[in-house]
């Protein structure tokens, strides 16, 4: 039977795929269920109040929304919905992400969106923090989360530098 799907990554154009794939990576690794869909907040404002008024009663447990420039899509889901919204700010063509950066996390008190780095990075920590919050009350996904930041402090500890002159 196939699984329900717990996490949604969303994002504003198949422009920000470059950025939002990486979340889609750690989902995929964690074998979390998951989708992802283009949902524009100003291209297609009633499919994405469609898509955040349903989140709950599908059984999400967060939706990840990367967009970029004047970035509404996360703080507009979050306004119709409770399931927590993840935010990814998408680096912009003129003012490489700032502005998205800024668009999602001065959410005004009330609705919140929890705000990640800018690109790549923001898109993969936001699936982490997701897997994260999936594993309260899953030991065997605890384990794998366990099992991940061990890999990242071997690779570490393996690092070397050049010699000194
Ligand atoms: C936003 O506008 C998207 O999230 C994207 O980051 C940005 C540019 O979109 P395109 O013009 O590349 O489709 O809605």
């Amino acid at each position: 039977m196939k699984q329900a799907i717990q996490v949604g990554v969303v994002m504003g154009s198949n422009s920000d795929w470059e950025t939002m794939r990486h979340a889609v990576e750690i989902l995929r690794q964690f074998g979390i269920a998951h989708e992802a869909r283009v949902v524009s907040a100003h291209r297609m404002p009633d499919d994405m109040f469609d898509y955040a008024e349903a989140a709950a009663g599908r059984g999400l447990a967060a939706i990840i929304a990367g967009a970029g420039g004047a970035a509404h899509l996360p703080g507009m889901l979050a306004a119709k919905t409770t399931v927590p919204v993840l935010g990814v700010p998408v680096a912009s063509r003129h003012l490489q992400g700032v502005d998205s950066l800024h668009s999602i996390v001065q959410m005004p008190k009330g609705v919140p969106v929890a705000t990640f780095a800018i690109g790549t990075a923001g898109a993969a920590n936001a699936a982490l923090f997701a897997v994260a919050m999936l594993a309260v009350g899953n030991p065997a996904l605890r384990a794998q989360l366990d099992e991940f930041r061990s890999r990242q402090t071997e690779a570490a500890r393996a690092m070397t530098l050049p010699p000194p002159d």
